[in-house]
């Protein structure tokens, strides 16, 4: 009788497991075809579990960059030069802390909490983008961060915009339409101190190029055949157009605006290549970026402390905000 029960739970195993693979096979078959066509995956849909976990990882990496990347340009604030140039930066760094929060909630769609995510950035564990780990020396810098940090940003994120899962993608079509305001504020800030300023505030702005062409370069991450996500990135359709592939034409793109500016890009080796038909760049300098990523970059420290000392401090917002929800739900409760 014992062993009856079971060979039979034995055999309802293996048949249930045999279905459930069945079913998954088909599933895989379905998302997989999808994916192939150019399709869009929503949160309620079935998917591998790596894709899953791939879509956490990026996704939170970028919520992650958008926030820490308000502090090096929330630095100006109180010393932007004038009233109009205040509120542009203003509006720009609470559009950043914006970005953040889509991207956290297009990241709990994936099951995962916000708070889990917070826990792993406040912890070092996560990583976000390498250029906010640098110092804005001067007012220069901040619009040298709009105008290259940002412009890489939308080449890296309007393709983005085609990504295969839906919740991202559409979070992605409005951080673009911002990100290009953002660039534009830049560029223009610059173009004025170039065109209208001194020669020492010219002088500043070559000096902030000189400083952040490099680090916005790596921004696109390491080289293809070095970039251990790209390949399934690709096929998944999470990544549609490669490190490199982004990086030349962000190269490509910014040549001509520095010439309009009227600024040198810090590179010797920089020169059309007419076979190519693209400007060739010389060699960057990865152990920089590595050390940068791997948190021993000039302001690692700095931005992590910064944003657990703001979370330590915000706690009793959070409190209040919740204490607040309940009670509502406690007044709707007895009303109803
Ligand atoms: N910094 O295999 P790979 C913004 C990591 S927000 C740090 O090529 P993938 C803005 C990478 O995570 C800018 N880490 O990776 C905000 C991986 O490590 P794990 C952020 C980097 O994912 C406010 C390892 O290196 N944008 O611009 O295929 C104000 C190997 O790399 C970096 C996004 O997050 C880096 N630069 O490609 C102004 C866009 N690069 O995770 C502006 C979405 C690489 O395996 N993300 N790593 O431990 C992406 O498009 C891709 O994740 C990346 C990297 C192109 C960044």
């Amino acid at each position: 009788m014992y062993t009856q029960a079971m060979d039979t739970q034995g055999r309802e195993a293996a048949e249930d497991k045999t279905l459930r693979s069945v079913e998954e096979l088909h599933l895989q078959q379905r998302f997989d075809a999808t994916v192939d066509d150019g399709g869009f995956i929503e949160a309620k849909d079935w998917m591998p579990a790596n894709y899953r976990k791939k879509l956490v990882r990026q996704i939170s990496q970028h919520a992650h960059s958008e926030i820490v990347g308000m502090l090096p340009e929330g630095n100006w604030i109180s010393r932007a030069p004038t009233l109009k140039r205040k509120a542009i930066l203003l509006a720009k760094v609470q559009d950043e802390g914006g970005h953040g929060l889509y991207l956290y909630a297009a990241a709990e769609t994936l099951g995962v909490s916000r708070d889990e995510l917070l826990d792993a950035l406040h912890s070092g564990k996560a990583k976000y983008s390498s250029i906010f780990n640098y110092p804005t020396l001067t007012w220069a810098d901040v619009g040298v961060i709009g105008w290259l940090v940002d412009g890489a940003a939308i080449m890296n994120q309007v393709p983005i915009c085609r990504c295969s899962y839906a919740p991202y993608a559409r979070a992605m079509v409005r951080i673009c339409r911002e990100e290009s305001f953002h660039q534009r504020q830049g560029y223009d800030s610059l173009l004025v101190m170039m065109e209208q300023g001194t020669n020492a505030q010219r002088a500043l702005v070559q000096d902030a190029v000189n400083r952040w062409w490099w680090p916005c370069l790596m921004m696109f991450g390491p080289p293809d055949d070095q970039s251990p996500n790209s390949a399934q990135g690709m096929r998944w359709g999470i990544k549609r157009v490669s490190n490199d592939e982004l990086r030349q034409k962000f190269v490509d793109a910014t040549v001509e605006q520095a010439k309009l500016l009227g600024v040198m890009l810090p590179d010797p080796g920089l020169k059309w290549n007419d076979t190519r038909k693209h400007w060739d760049f010389s060699a960057i300098d990865w152990d920089e970026f590595w050390r940068v990523v791997n948190g021993n970059g000039p302001c690692n420290r700095e931005r992590l402390a910064a944003r657990v000392k703001a979370w330590d401090e915000g706690a009793w917002v959070r409190e209040a905000a919740l204490a607040h929800a309940a009670k509502q739900r406690e007044r709707e409760a007895q009303a109803a």
